[in-house]
């Protein structure tokens, strides 16, 4: 068998990883012949690549390294866990430690009611598993024809069949037979992009009504449940207005309608609570949990159930679940990464230093010719590019083409900052200094400078007619 090394050439390694490896959300061509960043090690908040770079990770992996890199406590964890019982199942009237301690945590940790835990392997399980929770809560409660699920255009729940048709990604459902029947979704709550002429709370409020107009219109009868990132993350870090979540409950309470709330990217301390939940100010009956459980040292998810849910599921036998629920190894894992987050006050961190620290420095490149706005939640931001700030206009050129642009200037930079369309994004692990903040924010700068460049070069800073 060959041995893949750490050091290889370069191009050696990106060779072989065009010739073999068809990596997520690609054009794979054109990235073998671009060939792949290689990332060999990390330690805290950056990143060191085959030619030996330094990079800030200003997306905390793929928003989910909410304790840093390079914890050993975590890898000794997962030895001695593989020693003692690498792998057994949860199926057939078995169970096993780690599932067991991880769940009881998880219980502790979640908000009041919500005292059962369904694993799966990933966010996109989790979501699956949701479907089918929230239709059997209602065929055994005498109501299967309480089927239907509503979501959001851009929202993201995940990309198999199931949560790929919860989420609103449109260019992921020209692919493959998506959504499933069943499946509705409203207008997002971004008010950069769709507010027009109202006011960021007029338009929180219409785009929550949507959710009652949608209920109205499939009759409230036939409509099993909501599911929504309290702060949407793939999307583009679209913080609500602070109307949203209000009138969203209310209506899900008024309509007797389950509340998922899709904690992946939220859940853990990203907000600056637990859950993006109590950041938010919502009651769901379900929240959808992957990513900071285990900080993505292990793959795991999945569901936190309410009591109420729970009784009704518990009443029937629920055909579903996962070869590799509750894994020994990944739950062992995971219950480390809960054990850090909390002896080492690493929320309290987000909310009292972190996340003040990170949003009065972005704010300083609100100045900035291409900043439209500097939109934080905890330590997830997002930074709309505009040729023009005060009008919010869009630019000519197809949205995502000076996002572009500008990821590249930050990976120039030694900085890994996201682009969605046109909005720059940010989620760096919760661990972070604010001296790594100052260098993340000096990186940003510099970026965007490189950009502006670039693109007037260009003759790209022309806003759309
Ligand atoms: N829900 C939310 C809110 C997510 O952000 C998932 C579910 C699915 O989780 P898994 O573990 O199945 O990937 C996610 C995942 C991006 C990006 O480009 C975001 C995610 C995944 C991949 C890419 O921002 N979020």
């Amino acid at each position: 068998m060959s041995v893949i090394s750490n050091h290889m050439p370069t191009a050696e390694l990106q060779a072989l990883d065009a010739a073999h490896h068809m990596h997520p959300f690609s054009e794979n061509h054109a990235l073998a012949e671009r060939g792949a960043r290689v990332i060999t090690r990390a330690e805290g908040v950056y990143l060191t690549d085959s030619d030996g770079n330094q990079i800030l990770d200003g997306m905390a992996g793929l928003w989910c390294v909410n304790i840093g890199y390079g914890r050993h406590e975590m890898a000794e964890v997962a030895a001695r866990q593989m020693k003692e019982l690498p792998y057994y199942n949860t199926f057939f009237m078995t169970t096993h430690v780690p599932a067991i301690a991880l769940a009881q945590e998880v219980a502790k940790l979640a908000p009041e009611g919500m005292n059962q835990i369904f694993f799966a392997g990933s966010g996109s399980e989790a979501n699956d598993t949701n479907i089918r929770l929230v239709r059997t809560y209602w065929a055994v409660k005498g109501k299967p024809e309480k089927s239907h699920i509503i979501s959001r255009k851009n929202a993201y729940h995940g990309s198999s069949v199931g949560s790929g048709s919860l989420g609103g990604m449109a260019y992921m459902h020209a692919q493959g037979g998506m959504p499933i029947p069943g499946i509705h979704h409203i207008n997002q709550p971004d008010w950069w992009t769709e507010g027009g002429d109202m006011t960021r709370e007029e338009f929180g409020l219409s785009r929550a009504k949507e959710l009652e107009e949608k209920i109205l219109e499939l009759g409230e009868e036939n409509v099993a449940a909501f599911i929504a990132e309290p702060v949407q993350g793939a999307g583009g870090v679209i913080v609500p207005p602070e109307t949203y979540w209000p009138e969203i409950q209310r209506i899900c309470d008024k309509y007797e309608i389950l509340l998922i709330a899709d904690e992946v990217i939220c859940g853990f301390g990203r907000t600056g609570n637990w859950f993006g939940s109590e950041t938010m100010g919502i009651r769901p009956h379900i929240m959808t949990i992957a990513k900071g459980l285990s900080s993505g040292y292990q793959p795991i998810g999945g569901s936190i159930v309410c009591d109420e849910v729970a009784e009704v599921i518990g009443s029937t036998e629920f055909n579903h679940g996962y070869t590799y629920s509750g894994h020994p190894v990944a739950a062992a894992v995971a219950l480390e990464n809960l054990r850090i987050l909390q002896e080492e006050n690493i929320v309290e961190h987000v909310r009292d230093v972190a996340a003040p620290a990170l949003k009065a420095k972005l704010e300083t490149l609100a100045d900035h010719p291409l900043v439209g706005e500097v939109s934080i939640k905890g330590m997830m931001a997002s930074l709309p590019l505009t040729p023009h700030k005060e009008s919010r206009a869009k630019f000519a050129v197809d949205s995502g083409t000076i996002g572009l642009i500008c990821r590249d200037r930050c990976f120039a930079n030694n900085l890994v900052m996201r682009h969605v369309g046109e909005r720059m994004i940010v989620s760096p692990p919760l661990i972070i200094t604010e001296d790594d903040i100052s260098t993340l924010v000096a990186r940003a700068r510099k970026a965007l400078d490189e950009t502006y460049v670039e693109v007037k070069q260009q003759g790209l800073l022309k806003a759309a007619s």
